[in-house]
């Protein structure tokens, strides 16, 4: 009989939590062996987390007035104590493999650029699931999406 439970218990496990992929982001600093795998509630929780409206532009449909929700990213910097003003540029990857570069003075204008996990009030869906999340960057002064990496994963420090 206890068998069947823990049979069960398993099968429920693997059929659902266990099964979702849990949202990463990496940050690589230059110099630093070891990356810096930022707990993700960090970002889902952070004081500084605002909603702004922004314009979509995705291929073959017409542009949409949205809101995102996400953190500016000199302000997650800061909580995480990295200094920006000591790097050049800085190298966003995503897990399809697209990749921009951004220098340390654009990521330091105020208000521009964030890195986003809601849009309309709903957490972004992974590539996966159909979505542009569970990150990805928006640059509001950028009204040409072509550097809205979605799916970011990965922030390089130089
Ligand atoms: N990860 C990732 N982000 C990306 C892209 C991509 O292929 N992969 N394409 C970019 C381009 S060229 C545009 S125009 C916008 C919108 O892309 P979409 O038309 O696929 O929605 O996302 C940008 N961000
Ligand atoms: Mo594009």
């Amino acid at each position: 009989m206890q068998k069947i439970y823990i049979i069960l218990l398993i099968l429920i496990m693997v059929l659902t939590g266990c099964t979702q992929e849990k949202p990463s982001l990496n940050i690589v600093i230059d110099g630093k062996a070891e990356p810096v795998d930022v707990d993700t509630e960090i970002i889902y929780n952070h004081k500084d987390a605002l909603v702004f409206p922004a314009v979509v532009r995705s291929s073959g449909s017409k542009p949409v007035e949205t809101e995102y929700k996400g953190i500016e990213l000199t302000k997650l910097f800061e909580s995480l104590n990295i200094d920006i003003t000591n790097y050049s540029k800085v190298t966003f990857n995503a897990s399809d493999g697209y990749r921009i570069i951004l220098s340390a003075e654009e990521i330091a204008e105020p208000s521009n650029v964030y890195l986003t996990f809601e849009r309309d009030g709903e957490i972004l869906k992974s590539k996966k699931e159909g979505g542009n999340g569970p990150f990805q960057l928006v640059i509001r002064r950028d009204p040409f999406s072509q550097r809205w990496i979605k799916h970011v994963n990965e922030i390089i420090l130089q």
